[in-house]
């Protein structure tokens, strides 16, 4: 298994329901490191660039002016096959369809209100990765319970 880095935003929603500890709870009890993190007010131009693959479709719109409305926290985690075990977590991306256990099924009610973003892919999470953030943003430490979570 491979340690890789994956991007994650905690979307307008959950910020303003008072989830950012929450979500960011499940993380550190799962042991994946955060490497990096901010709160951002996020401008149009931000939010056509990340949901880009969706110009066009009827949900691009709304998309584009939910991720503006409010601030949102991004982050870059970081663990074994940390891609698809935070996809895993945040669950399918209609919440009324996601399983109960995930952030999404946990919180909440509508594809529109997801809660939450996690990238989809290696491709995906490098592109957003340098999006979001610089290489000096991203910090390369150890956490001391590094050796208790593998071999
Ligand atoms: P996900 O990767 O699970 O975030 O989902 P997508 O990339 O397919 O969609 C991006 C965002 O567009 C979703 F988080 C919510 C919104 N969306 C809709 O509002 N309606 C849809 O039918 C599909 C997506």
């Amino acid at each position: 298994m491979q340690k890789e880095q994956t991007f994650a935003m905690i979307k307008p929603d959950a910020v303003q329901r008072g989830f950012i500890g929450e979500i960011i709870s499940r993380f550190e009890k799962k042991g994946i490191k955060i490497v990096a993190m901010k709160l951002v007010v996020v401008d149009r131009k931000l939010a056509e660039k990340h949901y880009a693959v969706h110009k066009g479709k009827p949900f691009f719109e709304p998309t584009v002016k939910y991720i503006t409305s409010s601030p949102v926290v991004a982050m870059v985690l970081e663990g074994l096959n940390v891609i698809e075990m935070v996809r895993g977590m945040t669950g399918t991306t209609d919440p009324q369809k996601a399983a109960m256990g995930t952030i999404r099924g946990d919180y909440g009610q509508f594809i529109g209100r997801n809660i939450i973003h996690a990238s989809d892919g290696k491709e995906t999470a490098s592109f957003e990765i340098n999006l979001w953030f610089t290489p000096k943003d991203i910090a390369d430490y150890r956490r001391i319970d590094e050796k208790w979570l593998t071999e």
